[in-house]
């Protein structure tokens, strides 16, 4: 069965990462055009790169949860049948065993140079604005898709979205495009839908079904009955 999961800050919150609209949440005394704009970046890099360095800095106090190693282990039965899509820049679900996740808006642990447009894995950080260590200059900024930017590998996606015949949804509110439309996508070309959050997201309409509570219990639980589902297809 080919399956395509969409994971939100949701997923992560029980680990201790913050979710972008809780009460407490991310953008949290930042308003999100000053934090996560091109142009924010622009105006104001010093306080964007503060952001994305406490966050980046923050990931080495968090592990991944049952919701995360349950899709890891539901990657390992299904193999190539399976994409995870994460809307997350953490990197808890590679941490928790995942290899086929497309991180859609981008990753705190890489760093993208404006002046020659390379990629490259980072740990540390960006206030210092050091230089990059393929051109030399100090034109590194965090390798995140920001509001009014083009997510990453949305061909691979769109690709995976059609040809699902399961669609799952965790974790996420529904509120930001273009990953809000997936579910009207892969149900468009014949997917089940269902979706596994604490309390219905904006697009819970869209879902043929929708299950409400914490992702750490939720998750665990589906995989299990999917699987026994799929049965005998894993000997
Ligand atoms: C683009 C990286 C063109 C940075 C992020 C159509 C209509 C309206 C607007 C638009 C539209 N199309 C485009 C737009 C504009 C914009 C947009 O959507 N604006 C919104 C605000 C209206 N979109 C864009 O600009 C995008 N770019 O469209 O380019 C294009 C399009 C297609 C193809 C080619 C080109 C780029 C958007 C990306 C911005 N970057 N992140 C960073 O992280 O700092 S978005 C960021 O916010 C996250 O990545 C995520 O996507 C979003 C937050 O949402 P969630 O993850 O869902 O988190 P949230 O806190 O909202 O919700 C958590 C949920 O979990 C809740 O429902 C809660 O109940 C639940 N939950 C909590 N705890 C648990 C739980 N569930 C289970 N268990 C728990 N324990």
């Amino acid at each position: 069965m080919r399956v395509v999961v969409l994971t939100g800050a949701g997923v992560s919150a029980e680990s201790g990462v913050p979710t972008f609209r809780d009460a407490d949440g991310l953008w949290e005394g930042h308003r999100v055009e000053d934090v996560a704009t091109p142009e924010a970046y622009d105006y104001q890099p010093s306080v964007v790169h503060r952001f994305y360095d406490a966050r980046r800095a923050a990931l080495s106090g968090v592990e991944p949860n049952p919701a995360h190693r349950a899709l890891a282990r539901l990657e390992d039965l299904l193999g190539d049948d399976f994409l995870l899509v994460t809307q997350n820049i953490d990197d808890l679900h590679e941490r928790a065993g995942s290899a086929r996740v497309v991180h859609m808006h981008g990753e705190l642990l890489s760093a993208l140079c404006r002046g020659c447009g390379q990629r490259m894995p980072w740990e540390g950080e960006m206030s210092g604005h050091p230089p990059c260590p393929r051109c030399g200059v100090s034109e590194l900024r965090p390798d995140v898709v920001w509001f009014g930017e083009i997510p990453y590998d949305m061909d691979r996606i769109l690709e995976a979205l059609t040809e699902a015949e399961l669609f799952v949804s965790i974790g996420t509110s529904g509120v930001v495009y273009p990953a809000a439309g997936f579910v009207h996508q892969a149900r468009m070309h014949g997917a089940r839908t269902l979706e596994l959050n604490l309390e219905p997201s904006e697009g819970v309409s869209m879902f043929h079904e929708s299950r409400q509570g914490p992702a750490g219990t939720l998750v665990p639980a589906w995989v299990e009955e999917l699987l026994a589902r799929l049965g005998g297809a894993f000997g």
